[in-house]
């Protein structure tokens, strides 16, 4: 049985700097196990037309390394998945970290044996692993979710996850396709399907807020811009709550005029940024200048989609805007306006059963060659509890979050010694411009184990009136913003049937986590058991 000091699940944006920090910095013998064939994580895994992400390119990467930084050009505002790919693969050259990554090995159990101190690990082609530290950079969004609608296994034609997308080309050219989910990953797949198939039949159950990307190529200024403020653009995006260079000011909705207000929402409009949240301070804090913002979006949808019945499905908010996941979008609106397009709504007509050729809903039976379910994640927990990890006194950790995931700082849970989430429920995680907030992990985690080997001692673990604490903290500002808003979300767990219904990240915002997280460092981790 192979020993370890470190092993990292995953080999995605946290995986590989983990790796990089553990094994070129600590000198620790490090492995990275990692279910696909290559690196990327989430994007290796979501491969679906239009898959792009919502961060700007030149902020969503590694700022750790200025020569990675400097010699790696975005060439778009926002980069498309494969972009993303061929960066991390970029990276990984750099750092040569192939070499200590196993891949198409899934992680089966995961058990902490005490009195060895070690974690033994199991992956799904029978290999076992023992290591002192278990780190699980696994990914927030990475358990896909479809949803057990009656009839799914009698369906005799091909079915699709956006999450879990074939790396063999779809045929979708010319045939008739379902597709189930308006989320994020639904209003990227949408505009870009729509352009090859016979007909694209969308089924909404909630309509979600969506601002224009407004995708570009950068120009040389733009991108020797960008390079030569590389220091500048580091430190921005460690001081503003999302990792984002944008932060929210201080005017209110309600120091303007309609017509003054509505030249600022039609300027963010216009530019197209998740920024578009950040025209006034008060648009993600109090409901009624949220409700500006929401009608903003509202009329410019029924502007762009010609169909007023469509356009009345599309605007039907049932929370404000930004209590859920806000999305960007190109052509999205513009999609329904296609002759090719329709769309159902759930709410009024929802589906009864998956039939052999199709879906059945209240009104109608729709035959269909495929169906694509852009139907989510069960986020945050559903990967590590995946890994099904067994710690301290045979204590399974399904059981140990049965009511709430109980950690400290999203960082540690107790009762689990040496095992490290990264991007893991409680911390700010998937609020955040995710590889901001992963560097900030890897570097705490890296900083905790030198200090645990540095003073020679066995374990560390997160006591628990600090994880209690924790998630009083995390729910006393979820209480307090609009995400609670939301009748149904899946950062509070609504989408997973079973699944605890509390605020699942760290609402707080990165500055007053990554302060936290530093004061816990400078104070030698008072707040866990060391041994
Ligand atoms: P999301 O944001 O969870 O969206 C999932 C969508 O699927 C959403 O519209 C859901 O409607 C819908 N859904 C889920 N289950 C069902 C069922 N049973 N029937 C009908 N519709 C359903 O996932 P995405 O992949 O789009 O985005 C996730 C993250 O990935 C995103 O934040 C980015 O970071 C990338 P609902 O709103 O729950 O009514």
């Amino acid at each position: 049985m192979l020993q370890f000091d470190t092993i990292i699940i995953g080999a995605g944006i946290s995986g590989l700097y983990q790796l990089h920090k553990c094994r070129d910095e600590l000198n620790l013998k490090t492995l990275v196990i990692e279910e696909g064939s290559d690196i990327g994580g989430t994007w290796y895994w979501n491969r679906y037309p239009g898959a792009r992400c919502d961060s700007e390119s030149h902020t969503y990467g590694y700022t750790f390394s200025k020569k990675i930084y400097k010699n790696w050009i975005w060439k778009e505002k926002y980069p498309k998945q494969n972009t993303i790919l061929k960066y991390l693969k970029f990276v990984e050259k750099k750092l040569d970290l192939k070499k200590d990554i196993l891949f198409n090995n899934k992680i089966i159990s995961a058990r902490y044996l005490e009195r060895k101190n070690l974690w033994k690990i199991e992956t799904n082609k029978n290999k076992v692993f023992l290591t002192k530290y278990l780190i699980c950079a696994v990914g927030s969004l990475s358990s896909a979710n479809i949803p057990k609608i009656k009839g799914l296994n009698a369906y005799k034609g091909k079915y699709y996850h956006t999450g879990r997308w074939p790396k063999k080309k779809v045929n979708l050219k010319d045939q008739v396709i379902a597709q189930i989910g308006t989320g994020s990953s639904g209003i990227q797949v949408a505009p870009e399907i729509a352009k090859v198939v016979k007909k694209l039949v969308i089924f909404q159950r909630t309509p979600n807020y969506s601002i224009p990307a407004r995708n570009k190529k950068l120009t040389k200024e733009i991108i020797n811009n960008y390079l030569k403020n590389y220091e500048k653009i580091k430190k921005l995006i460690k001081k503003t709550p999302g990792g984002h260079t944008f932060s929210f000011p201080n005017r209110s909705v309600f120091d303007f005029s309609k017509i003054e207000r509505d030249k600022i929402f039609e300027k963010a409009w216009l530019k197209g940024s998740l920024a578009f949240r950040a025209c006034f301070g008060d648009i993600t804090k109090n409901l009624k200048a949220n409700q500006k913002a929401s009608n903003f979006i509202k009329e410019k949808i029924l502007k762009i989609v010609k169909d007023k019945k469509i356009a009345k499905i599309l605007t039907n908010f049932d929370h404000p805007f930004t209590s859920k996941r806000p999305t960007l979008n190109t052509n999205y609106y513009e999609t329904f306006n296609k002759k090719n397009v329709q769309l159902v709504d759930l709410k009024t007509n929802p589906i009864i059963k998956i039939t052999k050729k199709g879906i059945k809903t209240k009104n109608k039976d729709f035959n269909f060659d495929k169906i694509i379910f852009a139907t989510g994640y069960d986020a945050l927990t559903g990967p590590l509890l995946s890994l099904n990890l067994v710690g301290k006194k045979q204590i399974k950790l399904k059981d140990y979050w049965s009511k709430i995931p109980k950690s400290y700082l999203g960082l540690m849970i107790p009762k689990f010694p040496n095992l490290f989430i990264i991007q893991g429920p409680g911390s700010p995680s998937v609020l955040t411009n995710v590889p901001v907030q992963i560097e900030q992990h890897v570097e705490w985690i890296t900083h905790c184990i030198s200090f645990i080997e540095l003073n020679k001692k066995r374990s560390i673990e997160a006591s628990l009136s600090s994880a209690k604490n924790w998630s009083n903290e995390i729910k006393k500002l979820a209480d307090a913003s609009l995400f609670m808003k939301a009748k149904s979300s899946w950062y509070k767990g609504d989408n997973i049937p079973g699944k605890p219904k509390v605020f699942i990240p760290y609402p707080g915002g990165l500055p007053r986590y990554r302060n936290i997280c530093n004061k816990v460092e400078k104070n030698q981790y008072k707040e866990f058991l060391i041994k």
